[in-house]
């Protein structure tokens, strides 16, 4: 690793990925006729599951269906209102297949945040479950050049331009698929980036690929003569957000995993899997290790298959970790906890650790993985820093998104003309290149793995008459991470009370954004000389109260 490092960046420790040409569902089902009547993905809660030769089966007629049937053109894009379930995998992978640009939406959004991301990128289809059909329809009536809403588990109901998905699939419709070119954008998922509302991330088929043979690079994860070995994934984070979709979904898939999961957690349904499917390996946000370290029900034996867990998302804490080794009675050689850092703008993952790191690098999130450069360039100054001296994390390599959706300004912003990916996070790296996340720059609040954007807040908050001035920040909160916290300054003569603008934003906003940091009233926002409001003073001042 002598290398690593040269003047002007620093290079991966582990070489290069061969960038090849593949689609992205092309390149994670490659290797079904090996095992394609092992299982792909099973609800946890309901048992409902597919092999890997069903699931393919189905992807292809699910394109059919949407080229064909519903004539979406590629380019078109589709948004997903679904949790995590089978049949999630289908519509992506069936969706992208005919060449169409995915977007998906928490299920739990509220109408009003669905049209705004739904309508910024006209979305011409839906597919949901029914107990979003509401959403979906208010939602569908929003949209231009409007060509259905597919209903999973569901039946047709024509006059409403409802399509069950079952019988679109059981009527194998056929179409001319198109030759799709790597380069093209296949996902759109939102993200407030450095500053400002959700915005759209472009990324491309390459991109996706690129970042599942970069976090699989075989001397870096030990993966080689190991795929479709039987193990067994049970995982909760989101499908409708990158980590889930490419850094879980997919990478598990293209190993031949079998993948289960669940709508929704609960530790009961939780635990009832982990002792039903015996799981080799967990993928978990930070709350969810914390969960398993701690909660009473959750005891050693539930997690005696458990072979590797990977934490990604947000950061965890070594004690975590310390707790949750306490807990299963493991030592570091018998259960590998993974960490890695990245962010949906670059597909997600760039920083890994190794499946055979050393102890002593416990809290770092790893190293560069292959093909991908790093620069620490002072916030002061703008110089580069070298090792132990703590400053913005900027990333370059193939997984970089190709840029925000109808937004030039932003993607300048972000991603410079050299290529390089301005984090909005600080960080160090040690002598080995081993990674340290230790604070962020950017307005981003994240609430449990999600992203909250201060931005959209503040703008509904605006929304009364009698508020003159308002500034949302994250607080440190044990369970969450992070939780939103609001200042607000009244127009003179004007009351409201903390109750007032929480159950504002929480009528707007979906449950994880909601004010359980508080709500603290100011005279005046403090905001420099440029009118940005100062959000480190108000961190600070929001701890204190
Ligand atoms: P977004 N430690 C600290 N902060 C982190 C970490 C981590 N391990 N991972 C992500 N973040 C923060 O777009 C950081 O501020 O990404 C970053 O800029 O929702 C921001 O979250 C990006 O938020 C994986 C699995 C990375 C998942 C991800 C994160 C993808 C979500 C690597 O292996």
């Amino acid at each position: 690793t002598a290398t690593a490092a040269d003047s002007n960046c620093l290079n991966s420790p582990w070489g290069e990925i061969q960038v090849g040409k593949e689609t992205l569902t092309d390149y994670v089902f490659s290797d079904v006729e090996d095992w394609s009547d092992a299982p792909s993905v099973t609800c946890g809660a309901s048992g409902r599951g597919y092999d890997y030769g069903m699931m393919r089966m189905m992807i292809d007629r699910c394109a059919g269906a949407l080229a064909g049937h519903l004539k979406m053109a590629p380019g078109d894009r589709i948004g997903l209102i679904l949790p995590n379930l089978p049949e999630f995998v289908v519509l992506i992978h069936g969706a992208m297949k005919a060449g169409l640009v995915v977007t998906f939406a928490n299920p739990l959004y509220t109408a009003d945040e669905v049209k705004r991301q739904f309508g910024d990128c006209n979305v011409k289809a839906i597919a949901t479950i029914e107990m979003f059909m509401p959403v979906a329809q208010e939602v569908a009536k929003s949209l231009k050049d409007y060509k259905g809403t597919i209903w999973v588990g569901g039946e047709d109901d024509k006059g409403q331009g409802v399509y069950g998905l079952r019988s679109l699939l059981m009527a194998d419709h056929q179409a001319d698929l198109p030759t799709v070119d790597c380069e093209e954008v296949c996902l759109i998922p939102y993200s407030s980036g450095t500053t400002g509302m959700p915005k759209g991330v472009m990324l491309t088929h390459k991109n996706l690929v690129s970042n599942l043979k970069q976090t699989q690079c075989p001397k870096m994860m030990k993966y080689e003569g190991e795929k479709g070995k039987g193990d067994v994934l049970l995982t909760v984070p989101p499908f409708f957000h990158i980590y889930g979709f490419n850094g879980i979904l997919n990478y598990n898939l293209k190993l031949g995993y079998h993948v289960v999961t669940m709508p929704r957690f609960t530790p009961d349904d939780y635990i009832k899997c982990l002792v039903e499917y015996q799981p080799t390996t967990l993928f978990v946000v930070p709350s969810l290790l914390a969960f398993l370290a701690t909660h009473p029900s959750v005891k050693k034996e539930h997690l005696q298959w458990v072979e590797t867990i990977m934490v990604g998302a947000a950061p965890t804490t070594d004690s975590m970790l310390e707790k949750f080794l306490l807990k299963v009675e493991k030592t570091k050689d018998e259960i590998k906890l993974l960490q890695g850092y990245g962010m949906t703008e670059s597909s997600p993952v760039t920083l890994m650790t190794p499946y055979t790191y050393p102890y002593s690098k416990v809290g770092s999130v790893g190293q560069l993985v292959p093909s991908t450069q790093a620069r620490i360039v002072s916030i002061t100054t703008g110089e580069m820093l070298g090792p132990h001296k703590s400053g913005e994390l900027w990333l370059r390599g193939p997984q970089v998104m190709k840029g925000y959706w109808k937004n030039e300004k932003a993607t300048k912003e972000t991603v410079d003309s050299e290529g390089w990916l301005h984090t909005g996070d600080v960080a160090y790296y040690d002598e080995e290149f081993y990674f340290y996340i230790v604070d962020r720059t950017k307005e981003l609040i994240k609430v449990k793995g999600n992203q909250v954007s201060p931005t959209e807040l503040e703008n509904v908050i605006m929304e009364r008459p009698e508020v003159a001035d308002v500034a949302v920040v994250g607080v440190p909160d044990p369970l969450a991470g992070e939780v939103p916290k609001a200042f607000v300054v009244l127009k003179p003569k004007q009351k409201l009370t903390e109750k007032d603008i929480k159950d504002l934003v929480a009528q707007k906003l979906t449950r994880y954004k909601h004010l359980d940091g508080g709500v603290v009233f100011l005279e005046s926002i403090p905001r420099n000389a440029a009118g940005k409001i100062m959000r480190n003073e108000l961190k600070v001042l929001g701890m204190k109260k």
